[in-house]
This record gives C-alpha cells, structure tokens and sequence, in this order.
C-alpha cells in the first residue's frame, strides 16, 4: 500500500475508439514514479473469443459492453481501492501466438482506470472520483484506428471499415458519447492533448505531494 494508508484517488478515462486515451494514459504515467500511480486498463478484461457475440454475418463484436467480463473487472477496481494486489493475464487482442503476460497491479495514491466503458459500467463509474474524456471528431479517430489496427492488432483495411461502421460507431453512439454531458472534464484531442494534459498532471501532483 502507499506510505500514507488513504485510499487511492481514482481517475477514470474514457472516450471514443482511437480518441488518443493510451497515448495521453502513457504520457501522464510518464509524469508519476511508478509507486505513486497504478494504470488500470479495460482492454485485460476482453472474454475469450469464442465467447464473444456474433453478428448477423457472424463477425464477433468486441464492442458490445458484454464482450467485457465487467464483474472481474469491477472486483479488481474495488480490490486495488481497498489496497490490495490485482494479478490479471493480459490480453493479447488478435494474435493467438502470443504468449500472454501476467500482469500485477499494485494499490497507489492514483489509480486510473481506462477503456471505453468505464463509465457506462455502473459498477466501476461509481468508484471514480474524477471522470475525464478523450474527445476527437470521428473523421480522425478513424484515421487513427486504420493506422493502430494494422500496424498493432492486425486487421486490414476492410476489416477495420466493416468493424467501425457496424459496431465500433454504434456503440460510441449509444454507450460512449452519452457520458461527454455528465464527466468532469471534456479533453480534446484532435490536433494534441498536450495543455489539458499538463492540467491534470499539475493537479495530481498536488494530491500526491
Ligand atoms: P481502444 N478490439 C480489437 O480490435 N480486438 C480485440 O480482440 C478486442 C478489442 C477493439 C474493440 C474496440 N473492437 O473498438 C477497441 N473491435 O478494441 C477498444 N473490433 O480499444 O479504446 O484502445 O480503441
Ligand atoms: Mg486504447
């Protein structure tokens, strides 16, 4: 547990698919020595494929919020608040070769959690103290998505067109936009991030001084 026993402050980071939350997630930890914050990020929570829910051409749509275990993912976030040690396998999205790593997650002054249904989740929006959301227009996140899947997680082109019009764009629609109207703080990010960045990180350090 942190030297002062307090609970841990906890941040939740949402927005749209491809808005920028992992490059802003890693820059601001880059700000933290690793003993005073813990990264929390939905993506470890995906089921198994084969559990997934298909659709009506039989594609398995990773953006359902049931294609995420929420009630492990929930317990963990309850788990580190209460400042114990989470142990996770970690998700390994499309490549079925990679040996999976097994992540540890230690309780911190600040824990961030991160994905696109943290606060659609109600069981894990409301352990958050702060929400933030990671804003872009969709003409750039899709820019971003058609760059990311190829090169990070292995689909090409059609597949990635097919999967954001028929399931990545819905479920921002329906599960992810509604959130922009009741979060803390609307972050956007269609050219860079970098002065909303520099806020929250000036006003973490005040906490964790
Ligand atoms: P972010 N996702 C994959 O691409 N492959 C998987 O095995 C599991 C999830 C995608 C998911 C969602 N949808 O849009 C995205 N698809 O990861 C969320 N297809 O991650 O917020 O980093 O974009
Ligand atoms: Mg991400």
């Amino acid at each position: 547990m942190t030297p002062t026993n307090e609970r841990p402050y906890i941040i939740g980071i949402t927005g749209g698919s491809a808005s920028g939350k992992t490059l802003f997630l890693q820059k601001l930890m880059a700000q933290f020595p690793s003993e005073e914050i813990c990264l929390l990020s939905q993506d470890n929570y995906y089921r198994p494929k084969q559990d997934q829910t298909k659709d009506e051409n039989g594609i398995e749509n990773f953006d359902l919020p049931g294609a995420i275990d929420d009630e492990a993912f929930a317990k963990d976030v309850e788990k580190l608040r209460s400042g114990e040690i989470v142990t996770r396998e970690e998700y390994t999205f499309n490549n079925s070769t990679k040996i999976p790593n097994i992540l540890h997650f230690y309780p911190r002054k600040i824990l961030v959690v991160e994905g696109i249904f943290v606060f659609h989740f109600p069981e894990v929006a409301k352990l958050l103290d702060l929400k933030i959301f990671i804003d872009a227009q969709n003409k750039i996140k899709l820019k971003r998505r058609i760059k990311r899947d190829n090169e990070e997680r292995g689909y090409d082109l059609q597949d990635v067109m097919y999967r954001w019009k028929y399931h990545v764009k819905p479920t921002y629609e329906e599960f992810i936009r509604p959130h922009k109207k009741s979060c803390d703080i609307v972050i956007p990010n269609n050219i860079h991030f970098e002065k909303g960045l520099e806020v929250i990180v000036h006003y973490l350090k005040s906490r964790t001084k």
